[in-house]
């Protein structure tokens, strides 16, 4: 039956070969088989450019996503928080397309609205401020025009600031906030909504202005591998047996 997974927060970096190799087993068994592979954010733990594909566990990466998307799986991409610097030159290594944040597709016949969901947690006020920042191309210019090196030693000290603060933070304001999902489906005409981000995998029902929306929230891959599966029917989520 025809169908399409989606995935989110897989984190891979060369220190969690065991998640790689899952990651490189999901792609050449599984989701060589879907008509289409969406990547819904935070596919890398983090991504400072382009420049990084010299990197071979990133290479391989892109490589693998190449030869799904040639052996006839289209691979779409949309940027996480961790990896929103990835551009044309990692598109192109991946034979991959980057797709904008929110996108609403047509899932078999049922509109869904695809995003990483960082933007849903909007009671996590010092996120939004640093991706307000970030997000703009004159900041990633001149960040981009740095060296490699440094790039990714700011990176990594901002990764542990942000573990750091995670304790310090509500667990409400680092998960969705329900105005916010209502006004994003409200916008959007009532779709079915599929994020990732907050590391919380469940289906929610939401009755927004007496219509139905469905909300699935992928897991992330910090211990297996998930992914979730949608045909005419509707969609399940998987757990990937090592
Ligand atoms: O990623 P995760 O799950 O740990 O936490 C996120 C939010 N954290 C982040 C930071 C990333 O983890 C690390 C950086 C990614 C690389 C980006 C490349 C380019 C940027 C380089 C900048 C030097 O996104 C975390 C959320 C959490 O999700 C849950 O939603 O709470 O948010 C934070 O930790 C942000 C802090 O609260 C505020 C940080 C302020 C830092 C200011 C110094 C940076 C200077 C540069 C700004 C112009
Ligand atoms: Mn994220």
């Amino acid at each position: 039956m025809p169908h399409t997974l989606f995935i989110a927060d897989l984190h891979l970096c060369a220190k969690r070969p065991q998640t790689t190799q899952i990651f490189q087993n999901f792609v050449r068994h599984i989701a060589s088989l879907a008509d289409a592979l969406y990547i819904l954010g935070d596919l890398f733990e983090y991504w400072a450019g382009d420049d990084d594909l010299a990197d071979l566990h990133h290479a391989g990466i892109a490589s693998a996503l190449a030869e799904l998307s040639q052996s006839g799986t289209a691979v779409f991409i949309m940027h996480g928080n961790r990896d929103f610097l990835m551009a044309d030159g990692f598109a192109r290594a991946a034979q991959a397309r980057i797709i904008s944040d929110p996108a609403l597709i047509d899932l078999y016949g049922t509109p869904t609205l695809l995003t990483h969901g960082d933007t849903l947690c909007s009671g996590d006020i010092a996120y939004l401020a640093f991706r307000a920042k970030v997000r703009k191309p004159s900041w990633q210019a001149d960040f981009l025009a740095r060296p490699l090196t440094e790039r990714k030693a700011e990176i990594e000290a901002l990764r542990q600031r942000s573990e750091a603060d995670k304790p310090l933070k509500s667990q409400s304001a680092m998960d969705v906030n329900p105005d916010t999902v209502a006004v994003v489906l409200r916008e959007y005409g009532y779709p079915r909504l599929i994020h990732g981000h907050t590391h919380r995998p469940a289906r929610h029902l939401h009755q927004i202005d007496g219509h139905d929306c469905e909300r699935w929230v992928l897991d992330s891959w910090d211990n297996d591998g998930s992914y979730l599966h949608c045909d005419a029917g509707g969609c399940r989520a998987i757990r990937i047996e090592n």
